[in-house]
């Protein structure tokens, strides 16, 4: 048998006149193939709707933008790419390891031969820098789908409208909070589960929401199924750990304590059992808001947004199960970054929406573990920031972006004027890359004095 790479190539050579070069596989062996790939696809490069993406160049994907490339699991897979555009592009499938060369002249092309050694659903995608987020990726699907493995999850996703009851004018109470922790195998994005660890089953955990001078009491419990001890920290608590050294509570066990609410403000709370990093970015933090003696002023929309990390063993986009990786926590190198919990939770599981002349107030807060949030919406300005969820310091007054600390929270609120989609997000914008992005859906009627596209 012939080594693969002379063999693909006179492959290659006989589709283009042009004689692309071909990338294959570091993993294949001259073992791996007979004469030809399995399954050859062709894309081409072009530009849709004002967006970068590959077209089907023929066969049943033909026409379509992005098509799903559907292979069995073990097919050695050629993808031909022909640029159709005249700017610079490569095809890389980052989980098989394969990237082609650059090809940068209109009707030059290029391949990537691999061995779909294992089923799941992979990206493909041009590295070229932004061209991705302009568009040029698409879903490689290898044997079954595992959409369904994923459907069957639980939805961790915390719905950013469930903010609680105002308090208004009312006096100080007794309040009682249950929390339960949990470990659950939740939904993280199409095609792929994480083993989050929660508060009531969703993260972040429920917001909870109280008067200054409060006498709170929480049930801390732990579920039966869970393998592991747990705890909770409030910020807003003046006492030992902030109540995480009276809680720590074994699976099957519920440990409680009072506190009264002393400090008005947004708190984040959390596990504080060891090692905590690790019980934080698996999903234990929520916020409480402790409300000024009156109340918060009244707006139209109130929205709960959360920030954190996960670290895990396969790379972002992997289908399947995640596992946990040690190593990337300790490095704060996180695979994932999400608002509320899950991939696309804030951008397709719920949505947040308000009508043009509304006012919106987002309490806005960092689980982190590890990164600090430079809070941003783009296209509107923040008429007001409590600044570090401060309620008795004067507010900020037209601020675009805000930076949230690890265990830190912020309120920012808005008047919203013009529709559109606004994207909320972490203006260290690679972190969009991992998934961390929010979208406010305005609708109403324009406004020309306030915004105007000039023909
Ligand atoms: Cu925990």
């Amino acid at each position: 048998m012939k080594p693969i790479r002379a063999l693909v190539a006179l492959f290659a050579v006989a589709c283009f006149a042009g004689g692309p070069t071909v990338a294959v596989a570091d993993h294949l062996s001259s073992d791996d193939v007979t004469y030809k790939p399995d399954i050859t696809f062709t894309l081409r490069t072009d530009i849709s709707d004002g967006k970068l993406v590959f077209t089907g160049e023929k066969g049943s994907i033909a026409g379509q933008d992005n098509p799903d490339l559907v292979v069995p699991e073990d097919a050695v897979v050629q993808i031909n790419l022909v640029n159709g555009d005249g700017a610079t592009h490569d095809i890389a499938v980052p989980e098989f390891n394969v990237e082609s060369d650059d090809i940068n002249k209109k009707g030059s092309a290029t391949a990537i031969v691999f061995r779909a050694s294992k089923s799941g659903e992979f990206e493909y995608l041009c590295t070229l820098p932004g061209h991705k987020a302009a568009g040029m990726f698409g879903k490689l699907i290898v044997g079954e789908p595992s959409e369904k493995a994923a459907s069957d999850a639980l939805e961790v996703a915390k719905n950013p409208t469930e903010v609680g009851e105002p308090v208004g004018d009312r006096g100080p109470e007794s309040l009682t909070i249950d929390l339960e922790t949990t470990e659950v195998e939740g939904r993280l994005d199409d095609g792929s589960t994480y083993k989050y660890w929660t508060f009531n089953d969703t993260v972040p955990g429920p917001m909870i929401r109280a008067r200054v001078g409060d006498d709170i009491t929480v049930n801390l419990s732990n579920h039966e199924d869970s393998s592991h001890i747990h705890s909770v920290d409030f910020h807003a608590v003046t006492g030992p750990g902030g109540g995480a050294a009276v809680t720590q509570v074994a699976p099957g066990q519920t440990k409680s304590f009072s506190f009264n609410a002393k400090h008005p403000g947004l708190y984040v709370y959390h596990c504080a059992t060891p090692m905590v990093a690790q019980h934080i970015t698996n999903g234990m933090y929520g916020m409480i808001l402790i409300e000024p003696e009156g109340g918060l002023s009244e707006v139209d929309r109130e929205f709960y947004v959360m920030q954190g990390e996960l670290y895990t063993n396969e790379p972002h986009g992997a289908s399947g199960l995640q596992e946990f990786s040690l190593d990337k926590l300790l490095a704060e190198n996180p695979e994932h970054m999400m608002f509320n919990g899950s991939m696309n939770a804030l951008t397709g599981t719920h949505s947040m929406e308000a009508n043009v002349g509304e006012t919106v107030r987002i309490y806005f807060g960092v689980g982190g573990p590890n990164l600090i949030s430079s809070f941003h919406v783009i296209g509107e300005v923040f008429d007001k920031v409590y600044d570090n969820a401060s309620f008795t310091s004067p507010a900020l007054t037209d601020v675009q972006t805000t930076t949230v600390a690890p265990g830190g929270a912020t309120v920012v609120e808005f008047q919203v004027d013009y529709p559109g989609e606004y994207i909320l997000v972490d203006h260290a914008l690679s972190r969009m890359e991992k998934g961390l992005a929010g979208v406010l859906t305005v609708k109403g009627d324009k406004d020309d004095s306030i915004f105007k596209v000039l023909d």
